[in-house]
């Protein structure tokens, strides 16, 4: 319900903003419509069976997690000429991310050299918003409201993503009864995409808002 309320919330807020700011609140807003359509089927397969898929995730996680990473796009986009290259690099790493643990998850791999093939991908894009072009281009032409928001979002990207590697490593790699684990680890994940969908959201959305205002009082 959360999710369905960020999304009204989102697109309802985009005339608030001036035009260059828009894009970046229709996407958060499509996160959060994806993530909440995708937890509906969610809880019909655990009212009817009792279980929850994993397919589900990953069906969702290949949709909402490239659309988040393109944020970190789109916001420097508002504010300088961004490089298509920065654009592709941080989608490539989103891809190797996913591809490598839902291998993994769905058996068609190793578990522990799909993990590896993950934790590369997201290696990937954590050097890209730390060390990379990206990083770089905030550091040098972003204004002070951007760059803070910019920091926030990879601080977001660095420990609420790490919750969902780290129930991947319990839930496989340990060697602890998965089925037993998969109670809490569904309440950690709904809770990582609180954080992860909604706040990042509102994270752009604050910034958005802020940069928009400044530019009508000058
Ligand atoms: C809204 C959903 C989000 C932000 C999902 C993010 C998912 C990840 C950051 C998953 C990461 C994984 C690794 C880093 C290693 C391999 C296993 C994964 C796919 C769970």
């Amino acid at each position: 319900m959360a999710l369905v309320a960020s999304t009204a919330f989102f697109f309802l807020e985009r005339d608030r903003v001036v035009a260059k700011w828009r894009t970046s609140l229709t996407v958060s807003g499509l996160v959060t419509l994806v993530a909440a359509v995708h937890y509906f089927y969610m809880r019909d397969v655990w009212v009817t069976t009792g279980s929850t898929p994993t397919v589900f995730r990953y069906i969702d996680w290949f949709i909402t997690v490239p659309l988040l990473m393109i944020e970190f796009y789109l916001i420097l986009s508002a504010i300088a000429k961004v490089p298509v290259g920065v654009f592709w690099r941080l989608i490539i790493g989103t891809l190797i991310m996913l591809i490598g643990g839902y291998l993994g998850e769905a058996k068609y791999m190793q578990a522990m050299s799909a993990f590896v093939l993950g934790m590369v991908g997201w290696a990937y894009i954590l050097y890209e918003i730390f060390l990379g072009e990206a990083s770089k281009i905030n550091a040098q032409n972003a204004p002070h409201s951007v760059q803070s928001a910019f920091k926030v979002m990879r601080l977001i990207v660095t420990f609420g993503w790490a919750i969902y590697p780290l129930g991947y490593y319990f839930g496989y790699l340990t060697g602890q009864d998965v089925a037993n684990s998969a109670n809490s680890l569904n309440i950690i994940y709904n809770l990582a995409d609180v954080l992860n969908k909604i706040a990042f959201g509102l994270i752009i959305w604050g910034v958005a808002v802020k940069e928009s205002e400044s530019l009508h009082k000058t």
